[in-house]
């Protein structure tokens, strides 16, 4: 097989001029007639940016003069030069990433038209190339343009959920749902190209996919592949599968261990008939104690590390975030007739275990035999513009969530099924990926056309993805069950819309799904209470995967989490407005202000900013500031979800998961992540780094009974000591410390202090609580070792946790007079903190510096000083960068002095 790339430079036209504003309308002159340089893969919406036609879209609110882009259709045109080698057997163009109405001409003959987005595309070409120079042209229609010629041809209406700024239809194109505007989403309708196209030749066929079934038994696993092969005629062909190591990112640091050919690890070869079109050819071998796959946090080797404090996982550290062990990846060939592909694989029995029990349905995942208690948060896209959707800001995410201890993503259904880069990061560094087919809030249609394009959709993508060891399930939507209860047509004729639910979802999503991954678990919707049950799981917390947002939606106040006793929860979160540095990307100054205008319109949750503000009056002081603002409304968030997670992790074993709405955004805007839109840690994401780690524990009050829990995640017995403090509010101990020595069991969730709060030493707005756990093999260490030089020495691993007995704003906080002192360490800066009387939520902010500190979010309970330490983030290949807008590129550490001239300290003292 050859092949021959089309990405690079193309020439960028528009085709209609009816939604073009009059200063770019068809005049020869105009740069849309005479043509721009297109890249692909990239979109039209970015080079449109980077020849000023359009202004910066996420600034202010240009949004709403660009929708005419979304509107038009567009012409990228290039040529090929064809050697006659190439002419030979049959030649082929193919896409991948094509959004979503596109018309493949080749020297004037249309070879073929995408109009689905998540498939790939190959389309005969043979008999239109000729040798030397071909013109290749892709016509982009407008998606917007379909959707609504689709609305009115079919026979009744399906209503979707709409938002602020939305383009109409969404639901009848099959184009990520959220291109169209969503409530924390621009809407822009992007089109481009956003993976590949390229001609390709054979004269035999294509291996297309290779999907996998491990069987393990004691050390040995029995390896199945079963191969996708596109024949082009019928024939005999020799089918060779073989294994190596696939060599860890850390050592492909070194060169001469990357030049090293891996050995081979097993092989199959096998010789079979094959006939026209697409054949299934299964292949099997075994292999001896390969390493064995583990979600981030839970491989034995991290845990015995963690454990022994030889990763600082804890609040009190100073060193750069740790990292848990990577997993040993495989790399599996198969290759036949002069095609191949190599797939990564690992070694792991995964199971979503959900069956009857005495409270409802479980919903519990295990690997290896272990159940896996599930922190992680929910993925959208990453950028609203595909062209920085780069790998870069996907490794910068990615492994933001996995230093915050999370071990799962929810790749949501109103975006896409993610880039190969993506999933191969989750099966490298353990993060568990739920994945919901691309259908989300809204009804859809059921008629033959639709359910076609779906079930290709669903063959290809299940295909695709089918042997990454990190999917743990596939979900067939977001929502749409619920969605069912949302509209007045549905409501109205449920019955109608039921049945279409049933077509689209189970007899075709499921159905598709089943047959081209039968072992993996099959989810229906998410929410859902399992298979075959069609209730509404929203409010229902016995059975399956439950969204629980009565706090944020319904108005309800963070104690409304200790309501519930969820299985298992896939989506809950509460918003915060986009940190100082982040507002100064998308508005100036004159709107500094949260009723301002943009800042109105950098917020698309209905009534968002009022949920913030009733929150803030229900439990703070006013904030009298902007800045104070943003900071209260970030600690708002960190607090509501830090209240939900620690309780539903107290309930472990009945509650086997939280999985928190969101992780990033696609643009600068208020919403529910706990990641910026350039990346930046907010105070939520810090917050999760103490709630979800693997040992920790946490104080809080349900009803008028405080207490604290200790949590281990982990398979090992951990020797702790657990230290409450009660202090007022000027940093004195009202009563003596509680203190409690113990051995904190294997995967347990346990109670280690319970009290009434009558007992407790003070009036509940006199005083504070403070708890530490020392914890791990370090502390056994330091009692037992008679040796100074003992290398475990002083190291032993902490976890804290602060509780106000009362709503802060009944208490008298002091004036905290936060000092700090700055060193510049080689990767990074040390912060030396302290405070005058006890400081709450301390919040380090090194502006647009890019970087993470090793702690954050903090209480000074007042006397001590505490160092926590800033890594500096290089950031290049940061695509965007130097356009208007753009995330921060920085290639450089900056200075002493302008890391201290960037750092600000805020904490709640500062607000009274
Ligand atoms: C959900 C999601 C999203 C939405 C979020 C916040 O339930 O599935 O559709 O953005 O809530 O409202």
């Amino acid at each position: 097989m050859k092949h021959i790339s089309l990405s690079g430079s193309w020439n960028l036209t528009a085709l209609s001029d009816d939604a073009l504003p009059e200063n770019l309308s068809s005049s020869i002159d105009s740069p849309l007639f005479r043509g721009l340089t297109q890249k692909i893969p990239g979109d039209v919406h970015t080079t449109l940016l980077e020849n000023n036609i359009i202004p910066d879209p996420y600034w202010k609110k240009n949004e709403l003069d660009i929708q005419w882009v979304g509107r038009t259709d567009w012409c990228m045109e290039r040529t090929v030069n064809v050697p006659t080698s190439f002419l030979k057997g049959e030649q082929f163009i193919s896409l991948d990433g094509a959004d979503t109405f596109v018309r493949v001409f080749i020297n004037e003959s249309e070879a073929g038209f995408c109009d689905n987005f998540f498939r790939a595309w190959r389309f005969p070409v043979t008999g239109l190339l000729h040798e030397g120079e071909n013109s290749i042209r892709l016509v982009f229609e407008s998606s917007e343009k379909h959707a609504v010629a689709r609305a009115a041809s079919l026979p009744y209406a399906y209503p979707c959920s709409v938002y602020d700024v939305s383009s109409p239809n969404r639901n009848l194109v099959r184009k990520p749902q959220c291109h169209a505007g969503w409530d924390w989403g621009i809407c822009l309708m992007v089109s481009g190209v956003y993976n590949s196209i390229q001609l390709e030749q054979t004269s035999t066929g294509f291996v297309d996919y290779i999907r996998t079934n491990l069987e393990r038994n004691g050390n040995e696993w029995t390896v199945r592949t079963t191969t996708t092969f596109t024949a082009l005629k019928n024939g005999t062909v020799t089918f060779k599968a073989s294994l190596t190591e696939s060599p860890k990112k850390a050592d492909t640091a070194s060169k001469a261990s990357a030049r090293q050919a891996a050995p081979e690890l097993a092989a199959a070869t096998t010789t079979v008939a094959v006939t026209k079109g697409e054949n299934t050819i299964e292949q099997t071998f075994t292999v001896k104690n390969p390493e064995l796959w583990w979600p981030a946090w839970s491989s034995p080797e991290t845990e015995a590390a963690l454990v022994a404090g030889a990763l600082p996982a804890d609040s009190a550290s100073v060193s750069a975030a740790a990292a848990p062990a990577e997993n040993q990846l495989y790399a599996l060939t198969v290759s036949a007739g002069g095609s191949s592909k190599t797939v990564n694989i690992a070694f792991r029995e995964l199971e979503v275990e959900a069956k009857e029990d005495s409270y409802g349905k479980s919903f519990v995942v295990k690997v290896n035999g272990r159940s896996i208690f599930v922190k992680g948060s929910n993925w959208i896209p990453c950028d609203a513009l595909p062209s920085r959707q780069t790998k870069a800001h996907y490794e910068s995410l990615l492994s933001s969530l996995v230093k915050a201890h999370g071990n799962c993503v929810r790749v949501w259904g109103g975006g896409f099924y993610e880039t190969d880069f993506f999933y191969d990061y989750c099966d490298r560094h353990g993060i568990l990926v739920w994945q919901d087919c691309m259908f989300g809030c809204s009804t859809y249609p059921a008629d033959d056309e639709f359910l076609a394009s779906v079930r290709l959709e669903i063959r290809h993508q299940v295909r695709r993805l089918q042997h990454h060891a990190s999917i743990m399930l596939w979900c067939g939507n977001n929502e749409d069950l619920g969605a069912l209860t949302w509209y007045e047509e549905s409501v109205k004729n449920r019955d109608r819309y039921v049945i279409d639910y049933d077509k689209l979802n189970e007899q075709t999503v499921g159905d598709e799904v089943q047959k081209n991954d039968p072992e993996r678990c099959w989810w229906p919707s998410s929410p859902s209470a399992g298979p075959n049950d069609f209730s509404d799981n929203w409010h229902s917390d016995g059975r399956g995967d439950m969204h629980y947002w009565v706090v944020w939606h319904e108005k309800k106040p963070f104690e409304a989490y200790y309501d519930i006793t969820p299985r298992f929860v896939s989506e809950f979160g509460y918003q915060s407005l986009p940190d100082f540095g982040e507002v100064q990307t998308f508005t100036d100054p004159s709107q500094y202000n949260i009723t301002s205008p943009d800042m109105e319109f950098h917020q698309r949750s209905p009534g968002g900013n009022s949920i913030i503000f009733e929150n803030f009056s229900r439990y703070f002081r006013v904030p009298q500031s902007f800045k104070h603002t943003l900071y209260l409304s970030q600690v708002q968030q960190a607090l509501a979800i830090q209240t939900a997670v620690t309780y539903w992790r107290s309930l472990k074993p009945i509650c086997w998961g939280s999985i928190i709405w969101q992780l990033d955004n696609l643009w600068p805007v208020a919403s529910w992540s706990s990641l910026e839109y350039s990346g930046k840690w907010k105070l939520l994401h810090y917050s999760m780094k103490h709630f979800f780690a693997p040992v920790c524990c946490s104080l809080f009050k349900k009803g008028d009974i405080v207490y604290c829990y200790l949590m281990n995640d982990t398979a090992l017995s951990v020797p702790a000591k657990l230290t409450i403090s009660y202090y007022d509010f000027a940093g004195n101990k009202i009563a003596d410390d509680v203190s409690l020595e113990t051995e904190i069991a294997p995967d347990s969730s346990a109670k280690a202090y319970e009290m009434p709060d009558f007992v407790l030493p003070g009036l509940s707005d006199s005083f504070f609580m403070h708890a530490t756990l020392e914890y791990g093999d370090a502390l056994s260490a330091n009692e037992t070792s008679s040796s100074a030089a003992s290398p475990l020495k002083a190291n032993p691993a902490r976890s804290e946790s602060t509780l106000f007995l009362t709503q802060p704003k009944k208490c008298a906080l002091q004036k905290a007079d936060i000092a700090f002192a700055v060193a510049e360490t080689a990767d990074g800066y040390d912060v030396t903190l302290s405070a005058a009387a006890p400081a709450f939520y301390v919040a380090l902010n090194a502006g647009n510096i890019p970087g993470v500190f090793s702690d954050n979010f903090m209480t000074l309970t007042g006397g001590e000083k505490r160092t926590v330490h800033f890594t500096w983030e290089k950031r290049e290949d940061w695509t965007g960068a130097g356009l208007p807008g753009a995330r921060t590129s920085a290639s450089r550490k900056p200075s002493l002095s302008s890391f201290r001239k960037a750092l600000s300290v805020q904490c709640l003292n500062d607000l009274w």
